[in-house]
């Protein structure tokens, strides 16, 4: 096999890789090969740059220094590591959350042309979950009034976070007893900021608990407020058909791509796509029409609400670029390589940077606000129909993959029929054996869409339902797991199951702040079996991440009760304490713990052992 195919899975992928050879792009995967091998004291979590003293490292095999300068000794430093990682990845959910609620303060003071309030019933139930009461009150003025709570719930007033009490009341005295019930959203960040400051908190174990609760004020916070608040602007996702793959792009349209995370942006560029007197002026200049497409979570925030099409996950991002076939892309924040800049000035690509935290080499920043989205959305894409004249050769090599998207917990729960328990009997009778989670990223070090693909297949074989978010939905869509027939794929009480419902067996769940829907399903389920979420037969699995956010996701969802394997073994191997907690202690704390398994092929045979256990101690198979 050449060396496209062991990059990745994917026909598109493997195409472009050699397209992008031709043209002489450097791709991630290029840069991959220049740093190996990786340093292995970073590999291993025991370098340490936290203070001036340093940087330090201690040595693995026991010869060298087993202490940095300040005395830290190898457990230490792996905590203190792993905890600044879940920082960083709670602060970029959180903020993102932050940004929507902004948006929401906006609209309500009438200060956000062309944003609105989409999903009143769910503005009302959100805003009775804030305890508001909202008899008689105008949408606006409760808009007003949630986002101003939901700003509370960042900062560091309260004792508990507000949405918790969506969580099993199992779970929240667990995380009282434990003492990890996230209080403030900021707080949680801010205090492990701060608990890994060179000479504060140097216990291991209460570095590590407060890191479940920083990754709980991701979950049942920053990211919860993130999606709740998205469904309020821009609709709760109903199953919607769409296409998926480098397919989607069209040659005789003018091709507008946006990457990133928040539909804040990527919504307004979707109604300018839509106006028909920029429709007219595309036609004008000799395209067919304008074609909007998404990369990452902001693709999926648009599929699983309008069915508009992705045309990859986070390694095909500068792929895309390289079919010369796109006429402007627009990004947020998050997971945007600082290569693509460089990648666009080989082809005609128009490339624009949106967000005021966020810049980028090579691309115009041109600063969206809630006051001047909707114009200079509009301005944006006449610029990018301009810049269809300038458009060289393009290469579009596959057809694209259909598939259904939109699966938020209201539509599952509605296509159940109103109540979850049509699922419940399903898992009883033993026809569906569970459900896992498939979640995260690519990234170089596995073979791009592999993991995912070949878990998630192994799975449904397996019957057990498989719900995914980020770019692990964009790759089992690509791998036609979503097609209305992909039932085929499924074991036989999976499929019986699935087609009574009409629904496939693997079911797009969003994006990564999405990953909340998973945890308000597996409540829903507890809640219904009067049981705790630990108790359940699911479990959560992220076969390809490389993100910090993807570290608090999957922190937040074993600190919730959910086995979670992970694919590439994060940075702890230098202290096998934490990697002795983490794997095998956490259980004692929270009812579930990691594991790492890299194949996919054993990553599903502890999945289903896990499953299988869980079943045999509800008494399900008795
Ligand atoms: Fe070295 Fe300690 Fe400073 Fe880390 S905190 S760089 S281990 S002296
Ligand atoms: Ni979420 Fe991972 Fe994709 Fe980025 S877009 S690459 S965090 S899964
Ligand atoms: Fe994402």
């Amino acid at each position: 096999s050449n060396i496209y195919e062991k990059n990745t899975i994917t026909e598109d992928g493997q195409l472009m890789l050699k397209k992008a050879e031709k043209d002489q792009i450097e791709t991630v995967w290029d840069r991959y090969q220049a740093q190996l091998p990786q340093c292995g004291y970073c590999e291993m979590g025991l370098s340490c740059r936290v203070c001036n003293m340093g940087p330090c490292r201690v040595d693995p095999f026991g010869e060298g220094p087993q202490k940095g300068v300040c005395g830290a000794d190898a457990d230490i430093i792996v905590a203190r590591n792993l905890g600044r990682m879940i920082a960083a990845g709670a602060a970029a959910h959180s903020d993102h959350g932050r940004d929507l609620v902004e948006v929401l303060e906006n609209v309500a003071e009438g200060n956000a042309p062309g944003y609105a309030i989409t999903d009143v019933e769910k503005l009302k139930q959100v805003a009775l979950d804030y305890g508001i009461n909202i008899d008689e009150k105008a949408p606006l003025r409760i808009a007003g009034e949630l986002a101003h709570a939901m700003q509370g719930d960042y900062g560091t007033r309260k004792k508990e976070l507000t949405l918790v009490k969506r969580a099993p009341k199992k779970r929240r005295e667990l995380w009282r007893n434990a003492g990890i019930m996230p209080r403030g959203i900021d707080r949680e960040t801010s205090e492990m900021m701060h608990r890994t400051h060179m000479g504060v908190d140097n216990g291991w174990q209460s570095l590590l608990l407060h890191a479940l609760r920083n990754a709980l004020s991701d979950g049942w916070g920053g990211s919860l407020i993130a999606t709740e608040v998205s469904d309020i602007l821009f609709g709760t996702p109903k199953p919607t058909p769409n296409t998926v793959n480098i397919g989607v792009l069209k040659e005789d349209e003018v091709n507008i791509v946006v990457h990133g995370h928040n539909p804040v942006v990527s919504e307004m560029i979707l109604q300018a796509c839509q106006e028909p007197d920029l429709l007219r002026m595309a036609k004008e200049k000799g395209a067919k029409g304008i074609n909007l497409a998404g990369l990452c979570c902001t693709g999926s925030e648009l599929l699983m609400r309008h069915g508009i099409p992705v045309a990859g996950n986070h390694l095909m991002t500068e792929l895309v670029i390289a079919t010369g076939a796109v006429e402007m892309m627009l990004v947020d924040y998050q997971c945007i390589m600082p290569s693509l800049g460089t990648v666009a000035s080989c082809y005609h690509t128009r490339m624009i940077s949106t967000s005021d935290k966020a810049r980028f080499p090579g691309m115009e920043h041109r600063e969206f606000h809630p006051d001047n989205s909707r114009e200079l959305a509009r301005e944006l894409i006449r610029e990018a129909i301009e810049n269809y004249e300038q458009r060289g050769q393009v290469y579009i090599p596959v057809e694209p993959v259909q598939s259904v998207g939109g699966f938020s917990v209201e539509a599952i729960i509605s296509a159940l029929g109103g109540t979850p328990a049509p699922l419940l009997e399903a898992i009883k009778a033993g026809k569906i054996r569970g459900v896992a989670g498939v979640v995260g990223c690519n990234n170089p070090k596995i073979r791009h869409d592999h993991g995912h693909v070949t878990l998630t297949q192994r799975l449904i074989e397996n019957d057990i339902l498989v719900v995914d978010t980020g770019c692990a939905a964009i790759a089992t869509a690509k791998a036609g797991l979503k097609m209305a027939d992909a039932i085929r794929y499924a074991g036989p009480g999976l499929k019986e199951v699935c087609g009574a419902l009409g629904i496939p067996p693997v079911l797009h769940m969003g994006s990564c702040v999405d990953n909340v829907r998973i945890l308000i399903l597996a409540s829903a389920l507890a809640d219904a079996l009067g049981c705790d979420i630990s108790d359940l037969p699911v479990a959560g699995s992220a076969p390809e991440w490389y993100s910090e956010k993807a570290v608090s996701i999957g922190t937040y969802f074993v600190a919730s009760g959910v086995y979670t394997v992970l694919g590439p073994m994060p940075p702890i191997t230098g202290s096998m304490n934490v990697v002795k907690l983490l794997t095998e202690g956490l259980n004692d704390v929270v009812g579930a713990a990691f594991a790492v398994e890299p194949d996919p092929e054993k990553a599903a045979l502890l999945i289903r052992r896990h499953i299988e256990s869980k079943r045999r101690a509800l008494g399900l198979d008795a």
